[in-house]
């Protein structure tokens, strides 16, 4: 592991392009990439290490909200991602040497085209876009991230889902070995998400594969994760292995484990209390610790693009 001084990294360590990728190489960036982002330095400071290598051809997006990105440190070492251990800074730390190459997503259930992907053959046929999101977790604080990813209704309408296919559920990585947390029965593993397949296939929802334009790090969930923006963070799972396209509404991971708490739904709702705290406002990370909590806007803010799929539905009690 490589451990630096701030003094001694170079600015062309992080903004060079030499090393610029073609979606063709992502697997060899993956592989460059390692996952690494920071590492305590001497007396226990976090300094940067090498971040991972840089994508080409990214896309901007109307779909990007102009408020200011989160920093990188915030980004990658503040995280939830429980596999690799239950505290905020557990991932960044826990997951450095977690495997990414190879990597393999398989697609099953209700569609024309099924089968397993290499990581690379998968996102290929796919445009790389920058989608600068909200990030609102149900612990009530909030980020704003700038991804790079794929839009997940164009990969659900490349498997051809059939008429049958109402929902789409999303699998983690089940690696007791690599992932130190699943060897604990804090949740029941792997984690399981759904989505419907009319959420799945709105224009905001992605699979993420980087952030500032670099390859995702393994703590944000490396290869490749959802980003559903108008819902609470725990929808939007990492490290992904397999989608399926399902009749059913599928299991998902935090309603298993308390269904009083968090339901399918989970669309970000300052009028819906969690049964232990308000949802009426959210800590910004990043904003200082004098900073005013903000208010939770309706659907993380993204009403426009969403509220239609919920107008029938009561989301006191769908939540
Ligand atoms: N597999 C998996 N996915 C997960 C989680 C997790 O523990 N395991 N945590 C979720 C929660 S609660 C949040 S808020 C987001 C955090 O994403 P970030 O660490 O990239 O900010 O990931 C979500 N996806
Ligand atoms: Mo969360």
């Amino acid at each position: 592991m490589l451990i630096k001084k701030p003094s001694d990294i170079r600015p062309s360590e992080i903004t060079s392009e030499s090393n610029y990728l073609s979606r063709r190489d992502f697997i060899r960036a993956g592989a460059i990439a390692g996952g690494t982002a920071f590492a305590p330095g001497a007396l226990g400071a976090i300094v940067p290490e090498e971040r991972g290598a840089a994508l080409s051809d990214v896309g901007k997006s109307p779909l990007s909200t102009d408020e200011a990105p989160n920093s990188w440190e915030d980004i990658t070492t503040y995280n939830n991602f429980y596999e690799f251990g239950t505290g905020k800074d557990d991932p960044h730390r826990n997951a450095q040497d977690f495997k990414t190459r190879p990597w393999t997503i398989t697609v099953d259930g209700h569609a024309e085209k099924t089968g397993s992907f290499h990581f690379d053959d998968f996102i290929k046929p796919f445009d790389l876009e920058e989608r600068i999101y909200r990030l609102r977790c149900v612990e009530a604080w909030s980020m704003v991230v700038p991804w790079v990813g794929i839009s997940l209704a164009e990969v659900v309408k490349s498997f051809k889902p059939t008429s049958k296919a109402k929902y789409v559920a999303f699998q983690t990585l089940l690696d007791p070995v690599q992932m130190p947390g699943q060897r604990r029965g804090v949740l029941d593993w792997p984690y399981v998400e759904g989505l419907t397949i009319e959420e799945a296939t709105n224009e905001l929802s992605i699979l993420a594969v980087g952030i500032y334009g670099r390859v995702i790090p393994n703590q944000n969930g490396a290869p490749i994760r959802l980003v559903v923006p108008w819902k609470y963070g725990f929808k939007s799972i990492k490290s992904i292995v397999r989608i399926s396209f399902t009749e059913r509404q599928p299991p998902t991971s935090w309603n298993i484990s308390a269904p009083q708490e968090y339901g399918f739904y989970a669309n970000v709702n300052p009028e819906v209390d969690h049964p232990r705290w308000s949802q009426a406002r959210e800590r910004r990370i990043g904003a200082g610790i004098f900073a005013q909590r903000q208010p939770t806007l309706k659907f993380n803010g993204y009403g426009e693009q969403v509220a239609h799929l919920y107008k029938d539905l009561d989301l006191r009690r769908y939540y």
